[in-house]
């Protein structure tokens, strides 16, 4: 076992010994042993939060002016630099968050690709020329940052989720304060020594451990924040959206899924199932894109379920860190008690549990937070299971007659995420393409596995319209402003001059 690593803030180019609570330290704990301690983190109050907006605040000014090319450059080195650590950074996302080593690879990797992606937009950040109605006039668009951005994060990607968020941010001229989930402390207070060490000003990335209900809170309540981009349970969320809707804080808001995987009976089932695997226990089913349901097409479920059962009962609980594993440990022990729960109300409701539906405790698993995993049949679309988003390794079978039906049930949720079919008639994968009612829809491939070059948010309850990744990011972290040049020496009056 480890010494634990001493987690402090990051405030104004300074790593803070004496948060203002500070007699009110917390601990990650390893979810796969929860006697080990990973990481010991400060407990950050109003004044703590109050440095960090000060400090971003009085940063911004000067870091908007540095060219976003330049910008860009910090963030570059970032990305070399989480390519020089991803093994470390790996490990201990592993130890502290319970994923897979492949997996947490897999998640460090997603930080780079963004950095590397980031960076190139320092040298894009397009605007638009378009002609003016005027003679001798020019008319253009230019992105402008927007101040102090507030990225609160959870801990199912505690690399990738920040990074997503920081590095657009940042690129565009904002400066940032990060409040990482209390679970993953130490996998934050690395990433941002990372960001330390490729030498970005003081103050225009910041840290904050805490609690939600406290360093969080503060910190969307702030009056000088301009920003909130949030990542986390849909309760929250909508404390949140409230919240910066009242103050007129920007606010981004990504939230939970209720995804499905449809196989209809043309599908290659080989695929399906390996799709379908990955996509609903992969990190231990707690991706926001998992696989929460699987619909599929009569004529092929006894089989598939058949296939599925048999792989399900293969797969190897254990802790991320031990590479012969399949499915980690869920992050913490009310997660587990809640994926618990909606087993009870899946049996209640009158589903069957083919596979799973219990705690493990085999061996070792019992120092840790191992749910196996399972599935349940007959499930109906209306039963909570079907509707409610569970986060862990849970997938509810539903059985549909045509594709048609599929299409209506896989939308028939207040959510709006990730989505695929597997068919291979082109002319249902096309018509998936537009009738799903989801931000991302995959044809043959599992729900899960966004690329970061590409738009990423969902539909009705998932999010508030915006996209995170891509392009689409730059739309987040800018405002549009008009800028109108008069070279003609005298007042030309819009609508008026110009009509004669
Ligand atoms: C999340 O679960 O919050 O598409 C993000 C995926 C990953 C990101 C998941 N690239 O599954």
């Amino acid at each position: 076992m480890t010494t634990p690593l001493i987690c402090q803030n990051y405030i104004n180019g300074q790593w803070l010994h004496k948060p203002s609570l500070e007699s009110h330290s917390l601990e990650s704990r390893n979810p796969a042993n929860k006697n080990e301690v990973v990481a010991i983190f400060p407990r950050s109050g109003i004044e703590d939060i109050n440095a960090a907006v000060a400090a971003a605040c009085q940063a911004y000014h000067s870091w908007r002016k540095v060219p976003a090319p330049a910008r860009a450059e910090y963030i570059f080195r970032v990305g070399e630099l989480l390519l020089e650590n991803k093994e470390e950074l790996a490990q201990l996302m592993s130890r502290e968050m319970g994923k897979p080593l492949t997996e947490a690879r897999g998640d460090v990797q997603e930080g780079i690709d963004c950095a590397f992606y980031s960076a190139g937009e320092g040298r894009r950040l397009f605007g638009q020329t378009t002609p003016s109605e005027m003679s001798n006039k020019f008319a253009m668009t230019v992105r402008m940052p927007i101040g102090v951005c507030a990225l609160i994060t959870p801990w199912n990607f505690p690399v990738a989720i920040p990074c997503w968020k920081a590095m657009p941010a940042l690129v565009c001229g904002n400066t940032v304060i990060l409040k990482p989930a209390e679970d993953t402390p130490a996998c934050a207070t690395k990433l941002i020594e990372i960001f330390a060490s490729a030498g970005l000003p003081p103050g225009v990335i910041n840290l904050v451990h805490g609690v939600g209900e406290e360093a969080g809170k503060a910190l969307v309540e702030h009056p000088n924040i301009d920003l909130v981009s949030f990542t986390g349970s849909s309760e929250t969320g909508a404390f949140v959206g409230a919240t910066c809707g009242l103050t007129h804080k920007r606010v981004c808001l990504e939230m939970g899924g209720k995804n499905a995987q449809v196989v209809m009976e043309d599908a290659d089932l080989e695929l399906a199932l390996d799709g379908a695997v990955w996509g609903a226990f992969g990190t231990t089913g707690q991706r926001c894109t998992a696989t929460s349901r699987l619909i599929l097409h009569r004529d092929i479920k006894e089989k598939f379920t058949n296939m599925l059962l048999e792989r399900t009962n293969n797969l190897r609980l254990g802790a991320g860190t031990d590479s012969n594993i399949d499915i980690g440990p869920i992050i913490n022990e009310k997660q587990l008690q809640r994926v618990k729960q909606y087993i009870d109300i899946a049996r209640e409701q009158g589903a069957k549990i083919l596979i799973g539906g219990e705690i493990a405790t085999d061996g070792e698993l019992v120092n840790g937070y191992f749910f196996e995993p399972t599935i349940l049949d007959q499930v109906t679309p209306n039963m909570r299971v079907a509707q409610e988003e569970i986060f862990g390794p849970v997938v509810a079978l539903i059985e549909i007659s045509s594709f048609e039906e599929a299409i209506a049930i896989l939308n028939d949720t207040n959510y709006g995420l990730s989505s695929s079919v597997y068919t291979r008639d082109i002319n249902r994968a096309f018509t998936a393409m537009r009738d799903i009612e989801a931000g991302i829809t995959y044809i043959n491939g599992p729900t899960i596995g966004a690329e970061v070059h590409l738009p990423f948010g969902g539909v009705k309850q998932t999010g508030n319209g915006h996209r995170e990744a891509g392009t689409t990011a730059l739309d987040i972290f800018t405002e549009w402003k008009s800028v109108y040049v008069d070279f003609s020496g005298s007042l030309q009056r819009a609508q008026i001059d110009n009509r004669g």
